[in-house]
């Protein structure tokens, strides 16, 4: 079978080098060559262009409107005081301004045009920062349980988050060369990269733990998930489980969204990071590399069987995985407000609503955290739902943090938010996501305050329903794996998709297709006035579709 394009561009790429540098000069485009654009994807960056503007400019026969977005490495999505005044001031300095948190632990930036991605990318590097293989055929931003209530585990699995990243870091200096002005290596050999080799892995790959009963990062959506296995308060090992990933094509049926299957267990570090960099080499060595859109590694471990790839990871690691131990996931969230854990240190979580950071009309959030980083006395962390934790606060400066947060009305916006829109997320989507089919991010929050009716007219607002949007099938925002998920078709319109469970273990199925708005909430009247009348004890709302067998 023949090589896909972008199979050709990583093995002639010089290491990622490609043109990139030379792109950078030319100052006739705000672009860059397609060539370099699946290139600069391994640095951290995507081209892009406001799509809002498409149509003005293409009347003024104006090019478009290109800028770039860059995806910071933060494994388990962690950031000093220091190094979020620093992001404060690259993003206000050289971007849109807002700082977004990913469904990935980690933040982006949007708007940046040509010239400035350089010293955007100095300035990050001064705070100790860097976008490395945030994008790209390679691992991704590895991802890990949020909040520190379960320590001292949280911080043993957290450092699993680093090692993993360092151990999957591609060898290549060409980051260092072209945007910190690094000096060109000339012995090749010192960039030799037994893992990667020069054809990088056939698609994006991914990594998440867990520490249940928590399923925060909904482990199961991901390449590989650990899930900590936790017994007597002790970090015993981790369950592994492959095959996750979430994206479908509409209309391909060749595609699909799968959940991790779990397929052993292992007791120490050494196994753990053994296993995964085995699992990394055998989808290297037999994804698709002609077909992207069936190259993640749940379509190598379904069409060579699971067996044949467990024991082929085995083999390649030299032992044999342990019968996989028993966990419990009970929920799936984020804790909002303030909490405290075993440390006596204070974690507070606002809801930064979709991940989006700014200064609106509402809340001042932008300011307030800036506030916040500028005392030093809280570190920032993110979750993999779009939230930052104001974190590891000691006693005495609880309140020099607690009276920012009231002043800049953080609180009260935090506290008078409903619980569906606590629990939803959406993708970026538009303006600047070239796959958008749909609103997601700039529609959501308006959807809400309709539903939040609907709620209210079934005293239903105390249930917790995980609700999410994404702008095409995609699946950004995870919305296979949200109980209520809602896919982009086309402008205004989604299908609707049931089923899916509060603890993110079972997938959603299409409920109806290409729904409007006005469709949508008919559809969730109905559904809400039955589950109000109809629910069991207890019963969540994806089990109680399930149970109604509405999917
Ligand atoms: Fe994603 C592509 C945004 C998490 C599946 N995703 C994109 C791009 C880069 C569009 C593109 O290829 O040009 C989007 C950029 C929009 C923008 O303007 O910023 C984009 N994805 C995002 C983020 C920012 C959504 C968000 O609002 O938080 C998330 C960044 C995570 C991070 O920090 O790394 C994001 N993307 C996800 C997830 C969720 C997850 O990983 O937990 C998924 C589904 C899980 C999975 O991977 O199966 C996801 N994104 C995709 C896919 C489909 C991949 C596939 O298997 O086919 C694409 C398209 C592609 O890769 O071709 C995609
Ligand atoms: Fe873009 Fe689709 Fe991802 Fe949303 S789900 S950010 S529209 S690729």
């Amino acid at each position: 079978m023949s090589l896909s394009p972008i199979e050709k561009i990583k093995q002639q790429s010089d290491n990622l080098r490609g043109t990139i540098k030379e792109g950078l000069e030319n100052e006739i485009t705000g672009s860059i060559s397609d060539y370099d654009q699946a290139l600069i994807k391994f640095h951290g960056m995507y081209q892009q262009d406001d799509r809002d503007r498409r149509d003005e400019r293409a009347e003024k026969k104006l090019e478009r409107l290109y800028s770039f977005m860059i995806r910071l490495r933060l494994p388990g999505g962690f950031l000093t005081p220091e190094q979020w005044v620093a992001t404060h001031h690259i993003a206000g300095e050289n971007s849109t301004g807002v700082i977004k948190i990913t469904t990935r632990q980690t933040i982006q930036l949007h708007g940046l045009i040509k010239s400035k991605i350089k010293p955007t990318i100095q300035a990050f590097s001064e705070a100790k920062l860097d976008s490395i293989a945030t994008c790209g055929d390679i691992n991704r931003n590895v991802i890990c349980a949020a909040h520190p209530l379960q320590s001292p585990i949280h911080a043993k699995v957290h450092d699993y988050a680093k090692k993993i990243s360092e151990l999957l870091m591609p060898k290549t200096k060409a980051y260092y060369e072209i945007w910190l002005d690094e000096e060109k290596i000339v012995d090749k050999k010192e960039e030799e990269d037994p893992l990667y080799q020069d054809r990088y892995l056939p698609r994006k790959f991914k990594i998440a733990i867990a520490i249940p009963p928590n399923n925060d990062v909904d482990v199961f959506a991901n390449d590989i998930g650990l899930i900590a296995i936790i017994e007597n308060n002790e970090l015993k090992g981790f369950n592994i489980a492959i095959g996750g990933g979430l994206s479908t094509t509409h209309g391909n049926p060749s595609t699909y969204a799968r959940l991790a299957t779990v397929i052993g267990f292992m007791d120490t570090e050494e196994k753990v990071l053994k296993a995964i960099y085995a699992i990394a080499t055998v989808q290297r060595d037999f994804g698709n590399r002609s077909d992207r859109k069936l190259a993640r590694l749940k379509y190598t471990v379904d069409n060579h069987g699971l067996k044949w790839f467990t024991e082929e990871v085995q083999r390649r690691c030299g032992y044999i995985f342990e019968k996989a131990r028993p966990y419990t996931f009970t929920e799936r969230k984020d804790y909002y407000g303030w909490q405290q854990n075993e440390k006596k240190l204070w974690y507070y979580t606002p809801l930064t609503e979709n991940g989006r950071i700014l200064d609106d009309e509402q809340v001042p959030m932008k300011t307030a955290l800036f506030e916040v980083a500028k005392t030093g006395k809280a570190n920032f962390r993110f979750t993999g739902n779009q939230n930052v934790i104001i974190a590891d606060v000691k006693a005495k400066d609880k309140p020099v943090i607690e009276k920012i947060l009231r002043e800049y009305k953080i609180i009260e916006h935090t506290e008078s938010a409903s619980l569906i829109r606590k629990n939803s997320m959406a993708c970026v989507s538009l303006p600047t996501c070239p796959l958008a089919l749909a609103e997601a991010q700039r529609y959501l929050p308006t959807l809400i305050n309709k539903v939040e009716l609907l709620l209210s007219k079934y005293q239903l607002s105390d249930e917790n329903i995980i609700m999410r949007m994404t702008g095409c099938p995609n699946g950004c925002a995870r919305s296979y794996v949200a109980e209520i998920g809602f896919v982009g078709t086309a402008m205004g319109r989604y299908n609707m998709h049931l089923g899916g469970d509060n603890q993110g273990t079972r997938l959603n199925k299409i409920y109806r297709e290409n729904l409007d708005e006005t469709a949508i909430l008919q559809e969730l009247d109905q559904l809400f006035s039955s589950f109000k009348e109809e629910k069991n004890k207890g019963e969540h709302f994806g089990d109680f579709t399930v149970r109604k067998e509405l999917v």
